[in-house]
């Protein structure tokens, strides 16, 4: 329907049309990202699901491709649900996922590529035998899906987790395997946490805690600590923390109680679900994909005939400067779509002002945002708040001395839309500052069947830096990640009048007394080339 063909994205990953969710085991091979999604070719709302697949040179221009896997087996019927994949040593390549079975049992089954010399790896063949693994006793026949990529351990055995619940309590189950076919489970988890239900889409990978280069899945070591990732069905918000594993045990537990997974931090405080990491071994990082659903109507989605897209993959590693945080970043390859940039030099934006940005066009940035405040300013805020969240609070009319200050993003020239991405500084009744970063939706658009929260959480600033962040806006679509990726932030946005060429860019303080300034750097961003295969690979 081209009445909200302005939605479309132009440079983030999206089938032609229909209904996409989470993404399916990423990987790198023989020169291509292959990139699998759960898909229903039927329609823009989730059902029929099968895996969609496209390949990739640099993770932003795409081919389609056929569908990987469709529903054909008894133990697949009523879904091909979501899974991971597995690069043995000696490069072949083995896929695990969910089926939902005729009966509706979550079950876990085997596939292969039929041809390891088809870098396009187009065929997929079941294994015979499946399922491989059925729910064991305990377990809900609904509550046993989505297994991990596997990782060695130092038994020289293959070990995945799997995702479930026992009442109220998250779990990540534990299974050995010599060849992905026979199973030993010994009831072992990995990791539980009471009250956060069911564990959708765990992940567990190895981070460096002494550089940012990613790591192999298997690696272990003295440098190294391991991170586990819950989809928690309830908050439908994906949860991380950084822990310690124990190789002979088959536990992980994490380095902060407080911050445990689904009660402490988040990879996104906005729109980011179904989250999977994988280790791109042409490369030596570690690139997270995260599925970024709708926050309209499904009557809308339906008039559009799609729904959902794929976030910018991002680079993850642990943040050494803060030792608390992983620091995701939108992978370099992104810098390609850059075009022309225009830098603004120390603007100052005064108590309760708004400037704006003069560009050709704004509904496809990148943008590099930096921001000063007078150091007595800073010591001069007095408003003791420690009860401060983005989330509950007036958003970014909520004014104190300080701010809050950022850019509004997609805003038309009567900011009727607008949606602020900002700072919010709070000192606490102990005399320490604390900053937010946060995304306000209330007024994204004069719609009235679009989410119009506002999102946010709070973001390390260390002793000596400047706030800074960076925001790549796409029509729908403002990803924001504030302190070099320490927090980050997706919105969908759904604007109505701030489209085409009536979108704008504009600073702007709230402050009551402190004046900022601001540096800015913008890139006009180029669409990415995502489309269906071509016959001939001539240009590739
Ligand atoms: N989506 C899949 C499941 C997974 C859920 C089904 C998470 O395997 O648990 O489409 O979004």
């Amino acid at each position: 329907n081209s009445m909200l063909s302005w939605q479309r994205t132009a440079f983030h990953f999206q089938p032609e049309k229909n209904w996409m969710n989470d993404p399916n085991g990423p990987l790198f091979y023989k020169g291509w990202y292959h990139f699998f999604y759960q898909f229903n070719p039927n329609g823009p709302v989730w059902g029929d699901i099968v895996w969609g697949h496209a390949v990739s040179r640099d993770l932003i221009h795409w081919l389609h491709l056929p569908l990987a896997m469709v529903a054909d087996q008894w133990y697949d019927q009523n879904g091909v649900w979501t899974g991971s994949a597995t690069i043995l040593p000696d490069g072949k390549i083995v896929m695990l996922y969910t089926g939902s079975t005729n009966q509706s049992v979550q079950v876990q089954n085997l596939a292969y590529p039929a041809d390891h010399n088809d870098p396009l790896l187009l065929n997929w063949v079941k294994y015979s035998g499946n399922p491989v693994l059925v729910p064991p006793p305990g377990i809900g026949a609904k509550d046993f899906r989505d297994p991990t990529t596997a990782w060695l351990t130092s038994e020289g055995k293959w070990r995945i987790t799997i995702g479930s619940k026992v009442n109220k309590t998250g779990i990540a189950l534990i299974y050995d395997t010599e060849d992905f076919i026979n199973y030993e489970f010994t009831g072992q988890i990995l990791h539980a946490v009471p009250g956060t239900g069911m564990w959708e889409c765990v992940d567990f990978y190895p981070v460096s805690n002494t550089t940012d280069i990613g790591l192999d899945t298997s690696a272990n070591g003295p440098d190294v600590k391991h991170v586990v990732k819950a989809s928690l069905d309830n908050t439908r918000h994906d949860h991380y923390a950084i822990g310690t594993y124990d190789d002979k045990a088959g536990t992980w537990s994490p380095d902060n109680l407080d911050i445990d997974v689904g009660i402490g931090i988040r990879y996104d405080y906005g729109v980011f679900y179904a989250s999977k990491t994988f280790y791109d071994q042409m490369r030596a990082r570690r690139v997270l994909w995260g599925w970024i659903g709708e926050s309209d109507s499904e009557a809308a989605d339906v008039m559009k005939g799609w729904a959902s897209l794929q976030g910018i993959p991002r680079t993850v590693s642990f943040d050494t400067k803060t030792g608390t945080n992983l620091l995701q970043w939108p992978v370099k390859e992104v810098e390609k779509l850059r075009l022309r940039s225009k830098k603004f030099k120390n603007i100052e934006v005064k108590p309760g002002s708004i400037v704006p940005i003069n560009l050709e066009a704004a509904t496809q940035l990148d943008i590099i945002a930096k921001f000063e405040l007078d150091k007595k300013a800073l010591e001069s805020l007095s408003e003791a708040n420690d009860e401060f969240s983005c989330g509950s609070s007036g958003g970014a009319a909520q004014r104190n001395t300080l701010g809050p200050f950022g850019l509004l993003v997609l805003a038309d020239s009567v900011l009727s839309e607008q949606t602020p991405v900002y700072f919010y500084i709070t000192k606490r009744s102990d005399g320490t500052v604390k900053t937010y970063f946060c995304t306000d939706q209330s007024r994204s658009s004069i719609a009235n069947d679009v989410n119009k929260h506002i999102y946010g959480s709070y973001v390390p600033v260390l002793e000596g830096e400047k706030f800074s962040m960076r925001i790549l806006v796409d029509h729908s679509i403002i990803e924001s990640f504030a302190q070099g990726g320490r927090t980050c932030i997706t919105s969908r946005v759904y604007p109505t009048r701030a489209i085409y060429g009536a979108a704008k860019l504009y600073l702007f303080n709230n402050a009551t007394d402190a004046t900022i300034t601001s540096t800015l750097k913008i890139w006009q961003m180029n669409s990415a080339f995502i489309r269906p295969f071509p016959n001939t690979l001539e240009h590739y």
